[in-house]
């Protein structure tokens, strides 16, 4: 079977300042370093990088909480990477967004969802995460504003700000499921069990298996002809093999989970942009997790052992 030749461009987002921690800035620069565009080429695609993109200040603007850490770049970030991915999300190129902090994914896929609104398709969503991201402005307790991305994306109330007005193209609950998650705070599983929100935790993943529970999801989104974007977080993994994030959680999907998800998400042909977010080049073991994630999207892109049966009988 011959790999689909995709037009991918990279686009660089070097946001910091939703996590807790400082280093996810470097991320994007990692990922290059680590021959992400190398790797892609190599499989017969072909790669563009449009640099970072830039940050504007949206100017004061009173947080409605007072807990919330750097709400104004929050904004900043959402807008600019929301205009970025609209507009690429109308054009056929396949955009990687390399992060930068889950609270980016705001903006990139907020950004996905009106171009996907405009060729009156839907988009789903599958978030590959310890965590659930849901919480709203008002209900996160560690105010790191990469917790909350999710429940924006889904038309939450209460984060008007971030693009100036109430977000037009939501993605419906229902159109999202998180994989791998293990660490999910009580405001956020009500909210999660109220909306129907699809969730796969670790649990339900060792009783069943990944590939049990993706191809559910996956025929929905065929079923439906939508666009599929997919949010990758280095801590949907295990610690063991990638600790360069700030947010571990033990017990997270192994080596071989991780790829068999990707590599069934290369066959389905449905995922038409992701984000590559969270990684902190500052927490890694010379390069070991930035080269995984690139090794992860290979896989996201075709790569496979053999590409034929050895027989034909
Ligand atoms: N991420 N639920 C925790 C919080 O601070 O709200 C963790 C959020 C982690 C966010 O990993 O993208
Ligand atoms: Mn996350
Ligand atoms: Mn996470
Ligand atoms: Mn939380």
């Amino acid at each position: 079977m011959n790999v689909v030749r995709r037009e991918i461009v990279l686009v660089g987002a070097p946001v910091n300042d939703g996590a807790g921690q400082k280093g996810c800035v470097m991320g994007p620069d990692a990922y290059r370093t680590a021959g992400l565009g190398e790797t892609l080429k190599a499989l017969g695609h072909s790669v563009t990088d449009h640099g970072n993109v830039r940050l504007v200040h949206p100017g004061n603007v009173a947080p409605p909480n007072p807990v919330l850490r750097n709400y104004e770049t929050y904004i900043g970030w959402t807008r600019a990477l929301h205009a970025k991915a609209a507009d690429l999300g109308s054009s056929p190129v396949f955009p990687i967004y390399l992060g930068g902090d889950h609270s980016m994914a705001a903006g990139t896929v907020s950004g996905q969802a009106r171009a996907a609104a405009a060729q009156g398709r839907p988009l789903f969503v599958l978030w590959l995460d310890a965590h659930s991201d849901f919480h709203t402005l008002d209900s996160t307790a560690s105010g790191n504003l990469h917790g909350t991305p999710l429940a924006f994306l889904c038309g939450l109330s209460g984060f008007d700000d971030l693009l100036g007005a109430p977000l037009e193209h939501p993605v419906s609950p229902e159109n999202v499921e998180i994989m791998g998650v293990r660490s999910v705070d009580d405001a956020e599983r009500e909210m999660l069990i109220g909306l129907g929100v699809g969730v796969s935790d670790m649990r339900r993943i060792d009783e069943s298996g990944v590939g049990t529970l993706l191809t559910p999801f996956l025929d929905r989104v065929r079923e439906a002809n939508g666009l599929l974007h997919v949010s990758l977080d280095v801590d949907f993994l295990d610690p063991e093999i990638a600790p360069a994030v700030g947010t571990t959680v033990p017990g997270g999907a192994t080596f071989r989970e991780a790829h068999l998800v990707m590599e069934m998400l290369h066959d389905s042909g449905l995922v038409t942009s992701l984000d590559l977010v969270e990684l902190n080049p500052f927490l890694d073991e010379r390069g070991k997790t930035a080269r995984l994630m690139v090794d992860l999207t290979g896989s996201l892109f075709g790569r496979r052992v053999f590409d034929r049966p050895t027989r034909s009988f």
